[in-house]
């Protein structure tokens, strides 16, 4: 097992890893940034290293310094945590170059599931269904022109470098074609240095679920069910549920074959969540796959009663999974709280926390790093609190999380939590029928 873990991030995931590193009795190294001086993640780790200035890409995201960092507190291992450098191949294999274990999957897998085209037509050649459209990259306007006829409009026009929504665009018919074609090419140019596209037929009013798998050095992979994150704006996930309020056991059993035959067939190793958009007729297809820990996984660890940060360690470790697959045996929902006013276009609010009260009590998890008197600083995602509520029912569970909301008490900043409260109470949410749109037509007004 390993002595120390170098933790390269911030926030509440940093702290979330010191927690089980602290159970597992593994010493830990926090990095940060002067602006995160005052942060728990530095009280609570063992040893912390200023990396230094705010800007992430002088700090979270600068390589040399942070692999100087472990060199000289001797870690043996770091955990990315998610975002920053969580999901960049060149990290995983500086790390081993270095011979510090990055605990997540190689570079050759990180690099196979990050470029989109090739993750489809992996995850086609291992049978996991896949949304019919282009074999690979388009090569001109006139061979997507043909193409979509053939589909049949509407259809998606997606970065092969893509994901999270950039460089995307949806055709409803032929004479928007050129016009989506450039904007997608201008867009992911810019995005990410590359405008390669390719096209699928556009799976109207879908749902967003992800299957979590945990894959071990051994080849073998197990899934711990679905999570739901159909309630989403601009594609940043606002609230997610398990077990999905439309997922059947038979169709959680399909989905979670699916995803451990596509994470068995790269010999995927560590925690991983293959995306799936599921129509209306139940119909499932993979969309992506991402190569970390998630900022929704403690809603899987409440159903499911599994440390996902503890299984992460101890498969980067070389320890075996048990070789079987988790089910919920109860509802879990996570809120996320941002420094956001959603009365206003979720509008970034940073700034000093003047008050706070955060809320317990039976069948309440908060994961979070903020303080009474801490200052959100204004370089970094604005996401302070995950707000965790399980229980017995779905009905239960609404109910909790609305009493929760009630009691956070968060003074100083704008936060999401009215928008939270206002949802619990919203018909349409409480009936667990809406799809990826449902927050496009939602009002944010009289929050
Ligand atoms: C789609 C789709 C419909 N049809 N692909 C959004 C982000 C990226 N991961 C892929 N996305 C979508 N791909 C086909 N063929 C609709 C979306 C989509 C979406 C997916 C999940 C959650 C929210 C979404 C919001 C808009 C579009």
């Amino acid at each position: 097992m390993f002595k120390k873990i170098l933790i390269a991030n911030r926030g509440e995931i940093a702290l979330r890893i010191i927690r089980t590193c602290r159970e597992l009795g593994i010493k830990t190294v926090a990095i940060y940034s002067k602006a995160d001086a005052d942060s728990l993640h530095v009280r609570f780790a063992d040893e912390a290293v200023c990396i230094g200035p705010a800007p992430s890409r002088e700090s979270y995201l600068n390589i040399p310094r942070i692999i100087a960092a472990a060199e000289i507190t001797n870690a043996d291992a770091i955990h990315p945590g998610y975002g920053f450098l969580s999901e960049r191949a060149e990290f995983s294999a500086i790390c081993k170059e270095y011979g510090i274990k990055f605990i997540g999957p190689s570079p050759e897998m990180i690099g196979l599931m990050g470029d989109k085209i090739t993750a489809k037509d992996t995850m086609k050649k291992a049978k996991v269904p896949t949304i019919p459209g282009s074999e690979g990259l388009l090569e001109s306007i006139e061979e997507g022109l043909g193409l979509a006829k053939e589909i049949g409009y509407p259809v998606i026009l997606k970065a092969t470098a893509g994901g999270g929504g950039k460089g995307m665009r949806v055709v409803t018919n032929e004479t928007e074609f050129e016009k989506a074609w450039n904007d997608a090419k201008m867009e992911s140019s810019a995005a990410f240095g590359n405008d390669g596209l390719y096209m699928e037929k556009f799976v109207e009013e879908p749902r967003h679920i992800e299957i979590q798998v945990m894959g071990d050095q051994f080849g073998k992979v197990c899934h711990l069910s679905e999570r739901d994150c159909s309630i989403q704006r601009r594609h940043q996930k606002l609230v997610e549920e398990t077990p999905s309020p439309v997922v059947s056991q038979e169709l959680r059993d399909k989905m979670g074959k699916a995803a451990v035959q596509g994470a068995e067939a790269i010999n995927y190793e560590g925690a991983g969540t293959i995306e799936f958009l599921v129509d209306k007729h139940g119909h499932f297809y993979f969309m992506e796959m991402n190569t970390r820990i998630q900022v929704e996984h403690p809603i899987t660890e409440e159903v499911t009663d599994f440390d996902l940060i503890k299984e992460q360690i101890k498969v980067a470790a070389g320890m075996p999974i048990s070789g079987r697959n988790y089910y919920p045996s109860r509802y879990a929902m996570e809120c996320r709280i941002n420094a956001e006013d959603p009365s206003n276009g979720f509008r970034p609010s940073p700034g000093k926390i003047t008050n706070l009260h955060i809320p317990g009590g039976h069948g309440i998890r908060v994961d979070s790093h903020i303080y009474s008197g801490y200052v959100i600083p204004p370089n970094y995602d604005s996401m302070i609190a995950k707000l965790i509520a399980f229980g017995q029912s779905r009905e239960e569970v609404i109910v909790r999380m609305k009493r929760a909301l009630q009691e956070f008490v968060i003074e100083g900043i704008k936060t999401t939590i009215p928008f939270h409260i206002k949802l619990m109470d919203d018909k349409g949410f409480r009936s667990g029928k809406f799809t990826t749109k449902y927050l496009e037509t939602f009002d944010f007004s009289n929050l």
